[in-house]
């Protein structure tokens, strides 16, 4: 497998050299992959080219890629096309080239897309992992709230960190965002991208990481832009999620489910089969559409896969059941009280009931965070 660890630069002449080295002396120790060590840096007028340039010298699996300054994100859009395109990456890596992020973690991550994981990231606020002691407070405050904003705020409260640069991915998940995550920049460019690879289906991992200040050179943010454009984003994907709700998309794929039921049984019966048994494999059929249309559609961002599809489908096998059972019984109870002749609203009770409890099985149980 081919990976590509890229290292975004804008000014850090005083970095890179340090940074290279110990990254390149981690990727050594790392089996299964050859790596390349990308830099992608915005023509930075400090110099920080010709130190790239020099170590390259003697480091043929080190390159470079130089282009105007546009910020960090699209240098991190323009680094993993490059990746991709040109050096034919599986995996892509990203890390700051400040010395923040601690090469001797590499292997972690690394250890975690080799069982499974999509997309790993290094995480300040999971045990073992920390932000720096020296920080101010205002800097500590930032850091914890912003993310905190965007961890319930998005609802994918079980990922730590979501503003961190140090992360590696199956090179999929950046095709499947890239679109999307073009129009950002700076850390909403990582939150973005994150949250559309997560709703694109990817399983997150997460490595704790403790980030240290950089020693040389000037920091490039600016706190309150960073606050506003943080919240716009999470409040605009929160309304984006209502308008497309996850509830939306169960009721079509109900209503999928039940037109099949119905042209199933009716086609059996026109062909003299028995409409008990018509009924019961027309419900079957909708059942499998329902499972793979709400997998794929309605909650693909937890999306099931591999073998462990086989027993939520039995979970989703036995909801149904339970929808069956929950709607019969309404009608049973309710014509036992009222008499046959209301079975009719009943019917329309059970059904309403059942699809409370297929909903929240679904959202609760079968697809809950996973
Ligand atoms: N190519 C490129 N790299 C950038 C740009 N802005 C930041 N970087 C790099 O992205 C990484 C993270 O940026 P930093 O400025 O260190 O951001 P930070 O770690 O949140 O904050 P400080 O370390 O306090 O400055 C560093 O390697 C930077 O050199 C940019 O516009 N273009
Ligand atoms: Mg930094």
């Amino acid at each position: 497998m081919k990976a590509v660890i890229i290292l975004p630069t804008y000014n850090e002449r005083e970095n890179i050299k340090t940074m290279l080295t110990k990254l390149v002396d981690v990727t050594r120790t790392i089996k299964g992959y050859t790596f390349t060590v990308l830099v992608v840096d915005d023509t930075s007028p400090d110099g920080t080219q010709n130190e790239v340039r020099d170590f390259a010298k003697t480091h043929p699996n080190v390159t470079m890629l130089s282009g105007k300054k546009e910020g960090l994100g699209k240098a991190l859009l323009r680094g993993m096309t490059y990746a991709i395109e040109e050096l034919d990456a599986d995996i892509i890596g990203q890390m700051d080239a400040d010395l923040s992020h601690d090469p001797s973690s590499l292997p972690e991550f690394f250890k975690k897309i080799s069982s499974g994981a999509d997309f790993v990231v290094g995480s300040r606020y999971i045990p073992g992992g920390s932000i720096p002691e020296n920080w101010g407070i205002h800097r500590k405050i930032f850091s914890v709230v912003g993310n905190s904003i965007v961890r319930y705020g998005l609802g994918f409260s079980r990922v730590h960190d979501w503003t961190g640069g140090y992360r590696v991915l199956k090179k999929k998940y950046f095709e499947l965002v890239k679109q999307k995550v073009s129009k950002y920049s700076g850390y909403v460019y990582q939150i973005a991208f994150l949250h559309n690879a997560i709703l694109a289906g990817a399983t997150v991992g997460e490595v704790p990481i403790k980030f240290t200040d950089r020693r040389f050179g000037r920091s490039k943010i600016a706190p309150l832009q960073y606050i506003r454009n943080v919240l716009l984003y999470v409040i605009t994907a929160r309304m984006r999620q209502l308008r497309h709700g996850s509830f939306a998309k169960f009721a079509v794929v109900g209503t999928v489910g039940f037109i099949i039921n119905t042209t199933i049984l009716e086609l059996l019966v026109k062909n003299g089969v028995h409409p008990v048994f018509g009924s019961a494999l027309g419900a079957e059929c909708a059942i499998i559409s329902n499972f793979f249309l709400n997998n794929n559609w309605t909650f693909r961002g937890k999306r099931i896969q591999g073998f462990k599809v086989i027993p939520k489908f039995v979970q989703f096998n036995a909801t149904s059941l339970g929808a069956l059972l929950i709607q019969s019984g309404t009608v049973a109870i309710g014509t036992l009280f009222f008499g046959e002749s209301v079975y009719r609203w009943f019917y329309i009770l059970g059904v309403g009931i059942g699809l409370i409890w297929n909903y929240t099985m679904y959202s609760k149980v079968i697809w809950k965070n996973n």
